[in-house]
């Protein structure tokens, strides 16, 4: 029987259990990545486990989420991070040189090799051919120090493509299209791999495009094989060395297949709150809009961006709308301004930012009151943009463009004939703003710089025997990251500020929860089906920690959220019976006895609703891996025990 692609790329780096679908397999990690809103907290989480220098091939640090500095903050956490970097072996991509995906697919990913990124969007390495996970900053951590990363062994969807994009039909169109036939929980224990002639008809940017928002699946991650054009790509990034060709046996068998003959696809969006909420622009219909974004990880590579310069070429943006660009990386941004594209763009009115996340993250460019915008991201969750009732839209490039000029909500075809892109045949290559480690004899010379905002990591204590404690919140399905620990200007440079930052903890869904967990001392949320989708942020499980939530109960779990809330050391359960989520009120007691002997004896818990009084099943399902993380209180107590 053959192998999929997949199967080949994580049996080549097994080093614990065996390659059977739903159990816990361990794999050897070559390559990391952080970006600066979890690095903070993963550098120190390094620090603390003690291994002197990275044991992976290639470990690289970026600066791209906290970038406004609008106070010492940030400026102090890219300096510890900078200073960290430099000491245990690992590269610094300064602010300004660009968004992590798209820096690391330009300079350092390569076919074949593992990738795990403490972001959530990490994927975008499937796109030249990597198994590129998205994990917790401790995860990361781990892996840096030379220790195995945990994931379930996957399901493999297989994405058939046949025919070929029409003009003005984008790769964000292909994800949506899937987004819409599979839902946000639609790849939760799988990996998404695309085969078929189709894969011949995208370019490396595309199917990087395609990747990255395949994390809105909440899948484990998306990968394309490596051919002809990877190596084309990695060529004109003068890597072509890297390459090598990788592809699934064609009698590989698949778990579940997903056909999208591509010529049949129309320009899409992805209408307010939810990635998955997909439609055409026909159905949406006509409408004025307010704001257009063009960049972030999904969407801003060099080919992107001249697309975009094309359409805007001799325009001007429409007096009611206001255009913001921002180019993925220094590179895209360079060979934009040397090739006079970028001139274009400011000569349309548009607003160029710089190379990073920015508005992706509510880091600026927050919209008007109920204002429309439409972005070229992948994640549009109530309030993420900053303005809670703003009316966020995913869209292709072209299509952003297209409507930057028109005022309205516009389908691309309505522009013409679209001229052929090709990428060029050399990128600029100047990583001049990498800052290599200093050699392992030197690193005693590096002094670690830290800020006064750079505050410990909460200590997670050993399980309890008993858990008893009130229902600190209860909330519904599909609650994100975001919604748990909210980001965006004000208290994105919090990150490093634990005690600081978990005074926002819900507070999108309840400005009163941070008080009243507080108040109770211990407490256990209660969650829906979907709970902790998006972000890879640790904050999300570190804050409740310090507020002192013991135990999540939901209907289903998030993957990245469920090994966040593991590591550090509180439980993840779900209803045996889903029916039971609507006894349970906010406020109620819960008490779960003896709730070690209970995990180490079985898949469920005994819950009593001390309040009104019935018992009920909670599911455990845990690998002894995790139950013994869980009796040690988290994965960095559990690292030292193992030590
Ligand atoms: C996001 O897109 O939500 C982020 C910000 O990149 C996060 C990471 C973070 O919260 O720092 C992610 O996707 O993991
Ligand atoms: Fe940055 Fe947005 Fe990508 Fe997250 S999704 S890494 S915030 S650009």
């Amino acid at each position: 029987m053959g192998l999929t692609l997949t199967e080949k790329i994580l049996s080549a780096h097994l080093v614990e259990g065996e390659m059977i679908k739903g159990s816990e397999i361990g794999i050897r990690i070559d390559q990391t990545l952080t970006q600066d809103a979890t690095g903070t907290m993963a550098y120190l989480e390094f620090e603390a486990i003690g291994v002197p220098r990275v044991k992976t091939e290639r470990s690289v640090a970026y600066i791209d989420h906290n970038t406004l500095q609008s106070g010492f903050e940030n400026a102090d956490d890219h300096r510890f991070i900078g200073s960290v970097c430099k000491k245990h072996g690992i590269y610094f991509s300064r602010p300004g040189n660009g968004i992590c995906h798209q820096v690391h697919l330009e300079r350092f990913g390569i076919p074949g090799k593992t990738l795990i990124g403490s972001d959530s969007h990490t994927p975008t390495g499937g796109g030249i051919g990597m198994i590129a996970i998205g994990a917790g900053g401790m995860d990361v951590a781990v892996a840096m120090g030379g220790g195995t990363y945990y994931i379930t062994c996957p399901k493999v969807v297989k994405v058939e493509l046949t025919g070929k994009l029409q003009p003005w039909v984008a790769a964000k169109d292909v994800i949506l299209e899937v987004l819409k036939r599979l839902s946000v929980k639609g790849g939760v224990g799988k990996v998404i791999e695309y085969c078929g002639e189709g894969v011949k008809t995208l370019s490396v940017p595309e199917r990087a495009t395609i990747t990255n928002m395949g994390a809105e699946l909440g899948a484990t991650t998306s990968i394309f094989p490596s051919d002809e054009i990877t190596r084309e790509f990695l060529k004109a990034q003068g890597r072509e060395e890297v390459f090598t060709p990788l592809a699934a046996d064609a009698d590989a068998v698949y778990d579940e297949v997903v056909e999208i003959n591509l010529s049949e696809l129309v320009p899409l969006a992805a209408c307010p709150h939810s990635p998955d909420n997909v439609k055409s622009v026909e159905e949406i219909g006509p409408m004025k809009i307010d704001q257009v974004c063009i960049g972030s990880c999904t969407n801003s590579s060099l080919l992107d961006m001249l697309k975009v310069a094309h359409i805007l070429k001799g325009k001007t943006v429409h007096p009611d709308v206001s255009l913001a660009i921002a180019p993925g990386s220094k590179q895209v941004l360079n060979m934009l301004a040397e090739n006079g594209a970028l001139a274009i763009m400011i000569d349309a009115g548009a607003r160029i930012l710089e190379s990073a996340c920015g508005p992706c993250i509510g880091m600026g460019q927050s919209p008007n009151s109920k204002g429309i915008s439409l972005r070229t991201f992948n994640r549009n969750f109530e309030g993420r943009s900053g303005t809670k009732d703003g009316q966020i839209y995913l869209v292709s490039p072209e299509l952003a463009a297209a409507s930057a000029l028109t005022g309205v909500l516009t389908d691309p075809r309505t522009l013409g004939d679209m001229p052929e892109f090709k990428l060029p045949e050399k990128f600029t290559i100047n990583d001049n703003m990498i800052v290599p480690p200093v050699a392992p004899e030197d690193m005693d010379s590096v002094e670690v710089l830290r800020g006064p905002n750079i505050k410990p990591f909460p200590v997670s204590e050993p399980l309890a025997e008993n858990i008893e404690a009130g229902v600190s919140l209860k909330v519904g399905d599909n609650i994100t990251t975001d919604h748990i620990m909210p980001a965006g200007a004000k208290i994105l440079p919090l990150r490093s500020n634990i005690p600081k930052i978990s005074e926002y903890c819900f507070a999108v869904c309840d400005e009163k929860f941070h008080d009243r967990a507080l108040e109770m001392g211990k407490s256990i949320i209660i969650g829906g089906s979907n709970y902790g989708q998006g972000s890879s942020r640790e904050h999300a499980a570190l804050a409740p920690l310090y507020l002192g939530v013991k135990a999540v109960i939901t209907k289903s779990f998030a993957r990245i959220h469920m090994a966040n809330l593991i590591n550090a050391g509180i439980v993840p359960m779900t209803f045996a019976n889903e029916a039971d989520y609507d006894r349970i009120d906010q406020m109620d007691e819960l008490k779960i006895e003896n709730i070690g002997k209970q995990i180490a004896a079985g898949n469920t818990v005994k819950v009593t609703n001390v309040t009104k009084g019935f018992d009920f099943e909670a599911v455990v399902d845990f690998s002894q891996r995790q139950k013994d993380m869980l009796y040690a209180g988290g994965l960095l107590n559990y690292t030292k025990q193992n030590a």
